[in-house]
C-alpha cells in the first residue's frame, strides 16, 4: 500500500545507500536547527502512498481533473483540521513551501509596489519578508522595523512613526530567527489605524500556536497566518495559508491558479494526519516541553558564559554570537559542532558586520531534539558539549570524545518513524 523501501535496496542501491546514511545520520546525531524535526510515522507512510500518483488542480468539489473522490476527502479534512486547530475562518493547505505560501499571501492580497512592513532581515526576519535577493524584495517594498538586540524588544513608539510616514498595505509579524515572542495587539493596533493587514508568518512556531504552547495570532484579530508544516508542527514539508473568511477567496485564486499548478496530494495527507495528532494531549504536552526544553537550554548556556542574542529565549530556538563567545564565527562553529554530532546552522545576527555564508554566530534550537524524547537533564548536557566544543575547536581528540558521547546519549532516544 505504501512505499517499500527494500524494493530500492536492489534496484537502485546508489539512492538506498544515501538514503540509509541519512537515517543513522539523523539516529546517531542530535538535530538543533530551530526549523528541522521528526514527522510522524503515519506522515512517512502518507508521504509514500499512492496520492502521490495523482493531479488535483482545482479544490473539492471544483477539480479540473477526473477521478478525484479520495483527494476531495483528504483536502477537506486537511482543512477542516486546520480551521479547528488554529481557530481560524479559513485555511488553504495546498502551498507547496513556506516561500509559496507567503508569496500567494503577497500576490493574492496586495498590488505590486505596495508596502510591507516587516522585520528587519539581520533582526530575525526571513528572506521572503523582502530580501533583496528575493523576487518577493523586487515586486514589493518593504520597509523594517528592528529588535533591541539587548533584549529582542519591539519599540512599537517607532514602528507606528514609520506606519503612518509609509502607510503600509500590510504589517508582517513574524520571523525565522528571533528568539522573542510578538506583541500582536501593538501591531494590531498600528495596523487598525492605517487600515492594513495584518499578517503573521508563523513558519517556525505553528506547532507552538497550534499544541496551545504559544499566542494564536487569531485571539488578537490578525488577518491571515502562514505556517509550514514540516517544522514545530511535526508534518510534511508544506505550507499553509489560514485567514478570515473575507479573505478567503483571494488566497485560494493566488495559490491555484495564481502561482502553482498541482497540490501535492501526498503531502496533504500527511497534513491532515498531522492535523489530528496537534489535537492530541500528548502534542500539547510536545508543545510544552519545547518551550521549556529551549528555556533550560539557553540557561544552561548562559550559566557557561555564552552571548546570546537578546539574552535568552521565548520560544523554541536561541542565537548564539559564537565571535563574541568564542572568536569563531559561524560557519567554524557549525562545522565544529559537525563534527561532534551536533547539528545546528550558521545565523547572522542583529546588524552583522559579518556576510550571511560567514556569520557572526549559530542558531540553536528544541523541536527535534524534544521529538524524540529529550528532556531538561539532557538540555544541560547538551549545553556542556556544545560549550567544550566551541571552546577548543582545534582539538580533534575533545571534539571526539564529544561526538562519542552525543552518540551514546542518542541510542537512548528513539527516532520517530525510524526506530
Ligand atoms: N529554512 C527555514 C529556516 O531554517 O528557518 C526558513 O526558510
Amino acid at each position: 500500500m505504501t512505499a517499500n523501501i527494500d524494493y530500492l535496496e536492489k534496484n537502485d542501491p546508489a539512492v538506498f545507500n544515501a538514503l540509509k546514511g541519512e537515517e543513522e545520520r539523523q539516529k546517531s546525531g542530535i538535530e538543533l536547527i530551530p526549523s528541522e524535526n521528526y514527522t510522524f510515522p503515519e506522515v512517512l507512510a502518507a508521504l509514500g502512498s499512492v496520492f502521490t500518483n495523482k493531479y488535483s488542480e482545482g479544490y473539492p468539489g471544483r477539480r479540473y481533473y477526473g477521478g478525484q473522490e479520495y483527494t476531495d476527502i483528504i483536502e477537506n479534512l486537511a482543512r477542516d483540521r486546520a480551521k479547528t486547530v488554529f481557530r481560524c475562518e479559513h485555511a488553504n493547505v495546498q502551498p507547496l513551501s513556506g516561500s509559496a505560501m507567503n508569496q500567494a499571501v503577497y500576490l493574492g492580497l496586495l498590488e505590486p509596489g505596495d508596502t510591507i512592513m516587516a522585520m528587519d532581515l539581520s533582526h530575525g526576519g526571513h528572506l521572503t519578508h523582502g530580501a533583496p535577493v528575493s523576487h518577493m524584495g523586487k515586486i514589493f517594498n518593504f520597509e523594517r522595523y528592528v529588535t533591541n538586540p539587548v533584549d529582542g524588544s519591539i519599540d512599537f513608539d517607532q514602528v507606528r512613526k514609520d506606519a503612518l510616514k509609509h502607510k503600509p498595505k500590510m504589517i508582517l509579524a513574524g520571523y525565522t530567527s528571533y528568539p522573542r515572542d510578538i506583541d500582536y495587539a501593538k501591531f494590531k493596533q498600528i495596523a487598525d489605524e492605517i487600515g492594513a493587514i495584518t499578517m503573521t508568518d508563523a513558519s517556525h512556531f505553528g506547532g507552538l500556536v497550534a499544541g496551545d504552547a504559544m499566542k494564536n495570532p487569531f485571539d488578537f484579530g490578525f488577518d491571515v497566518v502562514t505556517t509550514t508544516t514540516h517544522k514545530s508542527l511535526r508534518g510534511p514539508r508544506g505550507g499553509m495559508v489560514l485567514c478570515k473568511k473575507e479573505f478567503a477567496k483571494k488566497i485560494d485564486k493566488s495559490v491555484f491558479p495564481g502561482l502553482q499548478g498541482g497540490p501535492h496530494m501526498n503531502a496533504i495527507a500527511g497534513i491532515a494526519i498531522t492535523l489530528l495528532k496537534a489535537q492530541q494531549d500528548e502534542f500539547k504536552q510536545y508543545a510544552n516541553q519545547v518551550l521549556i526544553n529551549a528555556k533550560t537550554l539557553a540557561q544552561a548556556l548562559l550559566d557557561r558564559q555564552a552571548s546570546l542574542v537578546t539574552g535568552g529565549t521565548d520560544n523554541h530556538m536561541m542565537v548564539l554570537d559564537t565571535s563574541i563567545s568564542y572568536g569563531i564565527n559561524g560557519k567554524v562553529a557549525e562545522a565544529v559542532l559537525d563534527q561532534a554530532g551536533i547539528t545546528t546552522n550558521k545565523q547572522i545576527i542583529p546588524d552583522d558586520p559579518n556576510p550571511p555564508l560567514r556569520p557572526s554566530g549559530i542558531r540553536i534550537g528544541t523541536p527535534a531534539a524534544t521529538a524524540r524524547g529529550m528532556g531538561e537533564k539532557d538540555m544541560v548536557q547538551l549545553a556542556d558539549w556544545i560549550v567544550d566544543a566551541l571552546q577548543n575547536p582545534e582539538d580533534e581528540n575533545k571534539i571526539a570524545g564529544i561526538k562519542h558521547d552525543v552518540e551514546q546519549l542518542c541510542r537512548k532516544f528513539a527516532v520517530p518513524g525510524l526506530d
